[in-house]
C-alpha cells in the first residue's frame, strides 16, 4: 500500500512549536506578509532573520511526540510490506527526521538550512542567521536567507509531489488548517484520482468537507491510531 501523507503545524503542536492559526498562533502575533515574503526579507531582513532564530531556537528545544514516532514506524512497516510512506511536510523544522523518518519532503523547506542569494549555495544550518554573516561558499555578505519557501514563492519538489500522489492508494492530511496553497488543494487532487482521503486533525479544516473520512483530536492520540489502523 502507497500512503501519501501531508503534514502540517499541529503534528508538531504538542512539541511545543507554535502553530500558524490557532488563536495565539504564529500569524496572529507576526505579520506574514512582512516576515514571509521576499519583499518583506528585501525591507527588513534583520526582523526576518530574529523571527527565523526564535523558531529555530524553539526547534531545537523541542523534541518529536508520539504523532511523529508513529509516522516514523508507519513509513518502517509499509516498506517491510512492500509498499511506501511519502511524507510532505508543510512544516519547516526537523522533527519528523528527529523522530526517525528517512523520507521527508520539506515542501516548504527547512529552518535548519540557509541559501545565499548571491552564489545560489544551500547548505545545513542551525544557529542564527543574521545580515553581516558572510556565505562560507561565495565569502559575501549580506545574501543569507532561511531556506524556506514564503508566500508568493514556488515550493519545492511539486513534481514529484504529483507524481507520488498519482501514486498513492491513500490520501491523508494531519494537523493542517488547508489555509495555503497548493498544499491545500492536494486533497481535491486526491480525490480526483479516485484516492480514499482522510483528514486527521484537533478540529475540522478549510477543506474538511473534500476529505472522504476524518479523526479529530490531538495529533498524538489521533496519528497513533490511524497508524495502527493503516497497519491492520
Ligand atoms: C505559491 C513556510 C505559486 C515558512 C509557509 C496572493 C499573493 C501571493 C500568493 C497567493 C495569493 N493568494 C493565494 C496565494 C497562494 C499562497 C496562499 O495559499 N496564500 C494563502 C494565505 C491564501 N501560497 C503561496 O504563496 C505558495 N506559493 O502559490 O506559488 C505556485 C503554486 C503551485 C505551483 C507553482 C507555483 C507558498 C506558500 C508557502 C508559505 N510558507 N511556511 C514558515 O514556516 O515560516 S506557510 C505555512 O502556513 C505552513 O507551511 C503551511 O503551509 C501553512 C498553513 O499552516 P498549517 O501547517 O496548516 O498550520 P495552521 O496553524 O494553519 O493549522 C494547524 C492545524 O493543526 C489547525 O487546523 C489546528 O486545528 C491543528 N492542530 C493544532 N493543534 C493540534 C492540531 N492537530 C492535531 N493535534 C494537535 N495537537
Amino acid at each position: 500500500m502507497k500512503v501519501f501523507a501531508l503534514t502540517g503545524a499541529g503534528v508538531s503542536a504538542e512539541s511545543g512549536l507554535g502553530t500558524f492559526r490557532s488563536v495565539d498562533g504564529l500569524w496572529s502575533r507576526f505579520d506574514p506578509m512582512r516576515l514571509a515574503t521576499p519583499e518583506g526579507f528585501a525591507a527588513d531582513p534583520a526582523a526576518v532573520h530574529e523571527f527565523y532564530n526564535l523558531r529555530r531556537r524553539n526547534m531545537a528545544a523541542a523534541a518529536p511526540n508520539a504523532a511523529h514516532f508513529a509516522l516514523t514506524e508507519l513509513e518502517t512497516r509499509l516498506e517491510a510490506r512492500g509498499g511506501e510512506l511519502f511524507l510532505c511536510t508543510q512544516n519547516i523544522d526537523d522533527l519528523h527526521e528527529r523522530a526517525g523518518s528517512r523520507r521527508v519532503w520539506h515542501m516548504h523547506g527547512e529552518i535548519a538550512r540557509a541559501l545565499c542569494l548571491h552564489c545560489g549555495t544551500r547548505r545545513d544550518w542551525r544557529g542564527d542567521l543574521a545580515v553581516e554573516l558572510a556565505c562560507p561558499r561565495c565569502g559575501r555578505a549580506g545574501g543569507l536567507r532561511p531556506d524556506v519557501v514564503w508566500f508568493g514563492e514556488v515550493p519545492y519538489g511539486m513534481e514529484e509531489i504529483e507524481a507520488a500522489l498519482e501514486a498513492a492508494d491513500r490520501f491523508v492530511a494531519i494537523g493542517t488548517s488547508g489555509s495555503v496553497y497548493p498544499a491545500a488543494g492536494f486533497v481535491a487532487r486526491a480525490g480526483d484520482l479516485g484516492i480514499p482521503t482522510m483528514e486527521v486533525n484537533l478540529e475540522p479544516s478549510d477543506v474538511a468537507g473534500l476529505f472522504g473520512e476524518s479523526l479529530y483530536g490531538p495529533a498524538t492520540e489521533t496519528v497513533p491510531a490511524l497508524v495502527a489502523r493503516l497497519l491492520g
